[in-house]
């Protein structure tokens, strides 16, 4: 049994951050993690990239031999990755063993978990190589201090929950620079009551029946509640990455990994 978590999320909500945070935690904490880039744009990581998309195709390339935009030039690359899937994962994925733990940092783009299916069909192909695979949904928490943004947050991360139909956690990213956290907090596990005042209050009059309809999608789908999580606290970072554990069963059926203790290390 494998496990991975695929980072995912609107540009710039910290997925890469995220990534490189986790991994030197998971360093100071003896444990292993490999982190993939699934991000043909990327270029500067602040991780050892364990497999890298850009070994398959680059979006330099791709713009320039075929004169499309960044955003077009990331949708072909990414047609390319769905129509290698099968031969890239399993060559790669030959590299790992039975029991490690993948982290996939994915691109911004949120066409790329809401409307196309490359990211459900390479799912689907770890599903198959028996990984465990929860999505992990960043959202800045910047979003948070308003409802309007809050709920089309919460749109983008139901509709990448029903698309890749995996366990789904949300994090509220970017802690650190909420002054305020009081302004958060009620966004974290919002009553559908409070969030439909809330809208009704921000938008005109003739909203009253939609803002019902999305307050009660939120609270029909309780799964749409955030984690706030603050790079700065090791206690954060550890208390989101137990959280993920949790919901693909690592460390339940694996042998945990933790590497070796070596006093020469630090
Ligand atoms: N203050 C603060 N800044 C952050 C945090 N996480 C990310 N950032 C900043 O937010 C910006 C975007 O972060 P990235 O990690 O590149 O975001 P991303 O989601 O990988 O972006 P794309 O891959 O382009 O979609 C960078 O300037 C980061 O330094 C955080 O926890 N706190
Ligand atoms: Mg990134």
């Amino acid at each position: 049994m494998g496990y991975a978590q695929l980072v995912i999320g609107p540009a710039g909500s910290g997925k890469s951050t995220y990534c490189s945070s986790l991994y030197q935690h998971c360093e100071t904490t003896r444990r292993t993690i490999h982190v993939v880039n699934l991000d043909p744009a990327a270029e500067n990581f602040d991780y050892p990239v364990a497999m890298d998309i850009r070994e398959l195709i680059s979006l330099d390339d791709v713009m320039e031999e075929l004169g499309l935009g960044p955003n077009g030039g990331l949708m072909y690359c990414m047609e390319h990755l769905e129509e290698n899937l099968d031969d890239w994962l399993e060559e790669e994925l030959e590299n790992y063993l039975d029991d490690d733990y993948l982290v996939f940092d994915c691109p911004g783009q949120i066409e790329l978990f809401t409307h196309v299916p490359v990211l459900r069909n390479f799912v689907e192909h770890l599903k198959r190589k028996n990984f465990n695979v929860c999505a992990v949904y960043l959202l800045d928490s910047q979003f948070m201090t308003d409802v309007t943004k809050y709920i089309s947050g919460c749109m983008a991360s139901l509709s990448a929950m029903i698309q890749l139909e995996l366990p789904h956690v949300n994090i509220l990213s970017k802690m650190d620079l909420v002054a305020n956290k009081k302004d958060v907090e009620e966004y974290l596990n919002p009553e559908a009551r409070v969030l439909l005042s809330a809208l009704n209050q921000h938008m005109a009059p003739q909203f009253a029946k939609l803002n019902k309809a999305l307050a009660e999608l939120v609270d029909d789908y309780s799964m749409v509640s955030f984690i706030p999580l603050d790079l700065r606290k090791e206690s954060s970072i550890q208390y989101v990455l137990s959280y993920i554990d949790n919901c693909i069963q690592y460390g339940e059926d694996a042998d945990v990994k933790i590497k070796d203790f070596d006093p020469e290390d630090d």
